[in-house]
């Protein structure tokens, strides 16, 4: 497999934390010893999960790294929360000033002769909001998802305009983006209470490694995230999880669906960045309803519930009082649907309910 080669050339294999080096050639060289062929984009099979949008018509100004650039200093200017991550620690690094995350992602794939390699940082940031003069400024939006009767997005109040006395508050897509080192491995995780979330690829080589929500994997999944034992590693997802999906993306800017409670990992093999807008669509609705049964299930035993538990199920509800709003948007967009439109408000009805007995 290609992927393990580049993994050990420069500026990876130099560029690394031994750490992630390590686990990044372990995660590789499985998947290339799997015997089963996996479906996999933009060289295999036609995915049958992750839904890849393509637009036809290219009318639109093309995303650039420095918008996100330049969103990446109106948060920190705003004092917007942009997930710092230490991707050698796996695990948040809210605590350093944006120059230290462009520092660590400048310095990703270097050799710095005169520093160890162990006090090289791996920093970047998962949530990057966009601003009036970053991605604010690119109309992003696929028309499919503009159009589509059946889905709504998240939307934001955005200042825009240059100087501060022509400057207006405009409503757009909330975009939010990613930017991530050399070498920088997320491991699998689910975004979101039950909804989708739309991906502009913009640049860098990044391997996407996708799960579907069956009752299965996400059991499996849950479980494990609430065991409060080690974080469910990449490796034990390709053996234990069913249906994995992968994409590779590279140079060519592409945009796709995760749909709601995708488990999905990635691998970044030179620095990346990507922006991700989260999408309520009809089609999510059973696997939001099925992810609020499993974590209130889980709720509902207080005996097996140990702090790190509670304190993740109560973070899973927080989440959904906001995307009940959207749910809720999306029902009156598309009354026809009668059945669906029911059982939708009255999910919403006894998920509101669920939330005031947590005390959110
Ligand atoms: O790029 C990464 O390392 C993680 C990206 C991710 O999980 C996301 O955008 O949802
Ligand atoms: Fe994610």
């Amino acid at each position: 497999m290609k992927e393990y080669e580049r993994w050990n050339e420069p500026p990876i294999n130099f560029g690394t934390h031994p750490t992630l080096h390590e686990e990044g050639s372990r995660i590789l060289r499985k998947l290339a010893a799997l015997s089963l062929p996996v479906p996999s984009w933009s060289n295999g099979p036609e995915l049958k999960h992750i839904r890849i949008i393509h637009e036809d018509t290219d009318d639109h100004l093309k995303p650039d790294i420095s918008h996100v650039i330049k969103d990446l200093f109106q948060a920190a200017k705003d004092g917007d929360h942009i997930s710092t991550t230490n991707f050698v620690k796996n695990g948040p690094a809210d605590h350093n000033p944006v120059e230290i995350v462009i520092k660590s992602l400048m310095l990703s794939g270097d050799r710095p002769d005169h520093i160890d390699i162990e006090e090289v940082t791996h920093i970047g940031a998962l949530t990057i909001p966009l601003s009036g003069s970053g991605l604010g400024d690119v109309n992003l939006l696929p028309k499919q998802v503009e159009n589509d009767t059946e889905v709504v997005y998240e939307q934001r109040n955005v200042t825009v305009g240059k100087n501060k006395k022509k400057s207006i508050t405009k409503l757009l897509p909330s975009w939010a983006s990613c930017l991530s080192p050399i070498g920088a491995i997320t491991g699998p995780h689910t975004d979101y209470c039950g909804c989708s979330q739309l991906i502009q690829h913009i640049q860098g080589r990044k391997l996407w490694l996708c799960w579907p929500p069956t009752p299965h994997n996400l059991d499996i999944y849950l479980r494990k995230h609430h065991s409060g034992c080690d974080p469910f590693s990449t490796e034990e997802a390709i053996d234990q999880l069913q249906g994995m999906e992968l994409l590779l993306l590279d140079r060519k800017q592409v945009c796709f669906i995760l749909p709601g409670g995708t488990i999905h990992a990635v691998l970044t093999l030179t620095r990346g960045c990507h922006t991700g807008l989260k999408l309520c669509r009809m089609e999510d609705f059973e696997v939001a309803n099925r992810m609020c049964k499993i974590q209130s299930n889980i709720m509902n035993h207080p005996e097996r519930l140990d702090k790190n538990i509670f304190e993740s199920c109560q973070k899973f509800f927080g989440e959904l009082k906001g995307e009940l709003e959207m749910w809720d948007e999306l029902r009156k967009k598309s009354l026809n649907n009668g059945r669906v439109n029911e059982e939708i408000y009255q999910w919403i009805l006894g998920s509101e309910e669920l939330i005031k007995r947590y005390k959110l």
